[in-house]
């Protein structure tokens, strides 16, 4: 009997072990981000770091797991944000970490702690700050959510992660402040890219570019004059950046495969500008996951990354053993940089590579047609099917295009209902607006015709406490969506002031999209172009691409110069950001507009809400006590007040009847 006793015990213990790995409180992590000075790519600058690196720490966890971030700004006097990119925060839109949207910044020297539950399916993420240039300047890292996105990746040896980013030596103030002048001063492309932060600038030479430095004349590259040698040292030649030690050099990344393993490379559009290329020597790779979501296989020799997105591929260590170089190409701009790492077979000699001197097949620069053909190549699996036509409530039709500001937030006739209607007919068009009238103009990105200025009242405050809640017209970019309802969007590329049709990338918080297609030209509407959407087998994402159009990017006439089709859902409540992810045209330079699900239904402010901008105390006082008189009128009310209680009560209800479906089993035994 007492034998009994003890093997029931054991197996009681046993149980509740697994019980409790099983419904583990969730993630909990700290990040402290200060600013330092580092060697990122042999330039010792002042850097924003997490927990002393970047990028910060790879934070792994569970499908619908509870996730409690608490972040700690050290640094001396610049806000900051946490934004949980591809996170859907149904019912937290709170959380979105993106500030003047979900919610203030947190200020300088203060900490502040994020809860939400992830994803409920597997993938991978990112989170980068959303407050001015700070993710510019280092803040971000990746995020995974765990386990198979799909059967392909279901049987893997192991993984990689490849957080990439670009990397300046100006510090993100000063190249924040150029955009934000009216005496434009483009920062250039990007000195270094980096993977998982470790680039290589050469000290020696910047032969990417020639100079002509006498007044008044111009840097060129391969292309052509790019721009006036007297205020951009970055371009010339002989450029020696401060600080720059070859000896300090941080050491390149290496991964490590088995021979005849499959591995899933994870790869982070981190970067703030650059379209990036990704190639693996002598290995093809295969596409299987869009941005947290599954993707039919699609077997290619490189791939395209822009900013924002995500890709999950997979590669198979089926060659020689030995060591292969990783290559990361710019893309999109003709100031091509290079970031390399090592794909190493266990067991090769560690032998010294030359990564430049590998030839690699990948596209060039201004190949525009790859883009376009391998976005429109990519096929979901159906996952969530894609709603029909006739469940379209709105279509979008927003276009893209850079202008000289000449009024409050436009030049003359906006609309997103029109692509038509809002370029507009002979001096209406946008190219007309290109005058910087002695530089006094600033020179902005316009959606639907539209530039944005952020407001000081975060969006949901604004709702939530009807606080200036008139200011949320569509004049000023803001649009209300219905959760549930189904809307379309068309952006249509445009040509920059200077004719060349730039590759952006855009992207949507608060829930992913389908992909309906990537085409060339102008979107009119007609039944024709309507007939070519993709409703079979779209993919899902929460990033998407406008490819370029032209030689050399720079197409022939200036119209419309390719768009793209994407039809989203909203999941949840909230002030939804759809943004260029080129982070340099969005914040500083007005490429945002917001959807929003009006001040019906949004759940109460976390009990830590911060304060800023015009948000009256008495007011949110008032709302919050009519809240609590609410509730406590009415017994039954569940609406959360924080993740965590609701955590702890599902958690509860789970062991509660886990253990009493197990019990027979632990008073009998297991079944043979
Ligand atoms: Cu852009």
């Amino acid at each position: 009997m007492a034998l009994r006793c003890c093997m029931l015990l054991l197996k009681l213990q046993v149980c509740i072990a697994a019980l409790q790995i099983l419904i583990a409180n969730g993630l909990e992590a700290e990040l402290a981000i200060k600013s330092e000075f580092m060697s990122l790519d042999c330039v010792d600058r002042m850097v924003l770091s997490i927990n002393g690196k970047v990028p910060g720490p790879t934070l792994r966890v569970q499908p619908g797991e509870l996730v409690q971030i608490t972040v700690h700004n050290m640094m001396p006097s610049q806000s900051v944000s946490i934004h949980f990119h591809g996170q859907y925060q149904n019912n937290t839109p709170w959380q979105d970490g993106a500030a003047t949207f979900s919610g203030c910044p947190i200020p300088a020297q203060t900490s502040w702690t994020y809860s939400f539950h992830a994803n409920p399916t597997p993938g991978t993420y990112q989170y980068h700050s959303h407050v001015g240039g700070t993710s510019v300047g280092g803040v971000g890292g990746v995020l995974v959510i765990e386990g198979a996105v799909s059967e392909a990746t279901a049987a893997i040896d192991g993984e990689h992660v490849l957080h990439l980013f670009d990397w300046w030596h100006a510090p993100q103030e000063e190249i924040l402040t150029g955009l934000m002048s009216t005496q434009f001063r483009w920062p250039g492309d990007p000195q270094s890219v980096l993977i998982n932060g470790r680039g290589s600038f050469d000290c020696d030479s910047n032969a990417m570019y020639t100079c002509n430095i006498t007044a008044g004349a111009s840097c060129s590259d391969s292309k052509g004059p790019i721009a006036p040698a007297n205020l951009r040292p970055w371009y010339r030649p002989e450029y020696q950046p401060p600080q720059c030690d070859a000896s300090a050099c941080p050491d390149i990344e290496v991964f490590e495969v088995s021979m005849n393993g499959t591995y899933l490379l994870r790869l982070i559009g981190a970067t703030s500008l650059s379209f990036l290329n990704v190639a693996v020597e002598g290995h093809n790779l295969t596409i299987v996951e869009t941005d947290g979501h599954p993707a039919a296989p699609l077997e290619v020799s490189s791939v395209d990354l822009n900013s924002g997105q995500r890709l999950g591929v997979l590669l198979q260590a089926n060659q020689q053993p030995g060591t292969y170089v990783i290559r990361v190409q710019i893309r999109g701009r003709s100031g091509v940089r290079f970031a390399h790492a090592l794909l190493r077979y266990t067991g090769s000699p560690n032998v010294t590579v030359d990564p430049l001197g590998v030839q690699i097949p990948q596209p060039a620069w201004h190949d525009n047609n790859f883009t376009f053909q391998q976005q429109n190549a990519l096929r979901g699996t159906q996952s969530l099917p894609v709603p029909p036509n006739k469940q379209v409530v709105r279509r979008f039709e927003i276009v893209n295009t850079q202008e000289r500001l000449g009024g409050k937030n436009s030049n003359g006739k906006p609309s997103v209902d029109s692509i038509q209607a809002a370029i507009g007919l002979g001096s209406e068009r946008p190219e007309n607006n290109c005058d910087s009238a002695g530089n006094t103009r600033l020179l902005r990105w316009f959606l639907g015709r539209r530039t944005f200025f952020h407001s000081a009242t975060p969006v949901l405050s604004k709702l939530y406490f009807n606080q200036g809640v008139d200011e949320l017209t569509e004049d000023n970019s803001y649009y209300q969506v219905e959760v549930g309802k189904v809307y379309d969007i068309v952006v249509q590329n445009y040509p920059a002031c200077n004719g060349v049709c730039e590759t952006h990338s855009f992207h949507l918080h608060g829930m992913p999209f389908w992909v309906l297609g990537t085409f060339r030209g102008e979107f009119n509407g007609s039944a024709e172009q309507v007939a070519a959407f993709n409703l079979v087998d779209p993919p899902m994402r929460d990033s998407i691409m406008t490819p370029s159009e032209g030689v050399d990017n720079k197409p022939a006439v200036r119209a419309g110069c390719g768009y793209v089709v994407i039809r989203f859902k909203p999941i949840g409540p909230g002030a939804w950001p759809f943004h260029c992810h080129q982070l340099l045209h969005a914040a500083p330079m007005g490429s945002i507009v917001v959807f929003h699900t009006g001040p019906e239904g949004l759940p109460p402010p976390p009990s830590n809400l911060l304060v800023c901008g015009g948000m009256n105390l008495q007011t949110i006082m008032n709302r919050l006590k009519d809240n609590k008189d609410n509730k406590d009128s009415n017994t039954t009310n569940t609406t959360r007040k924080d993740g965590k209680l609701v955590s702890d009560a599902r958690q509860m209800t789970y062991l509660l009847s886990l253990c009493l479906l197990l019990l027979p089993y632990f008073i009998q035994g297991w079944p043979v």
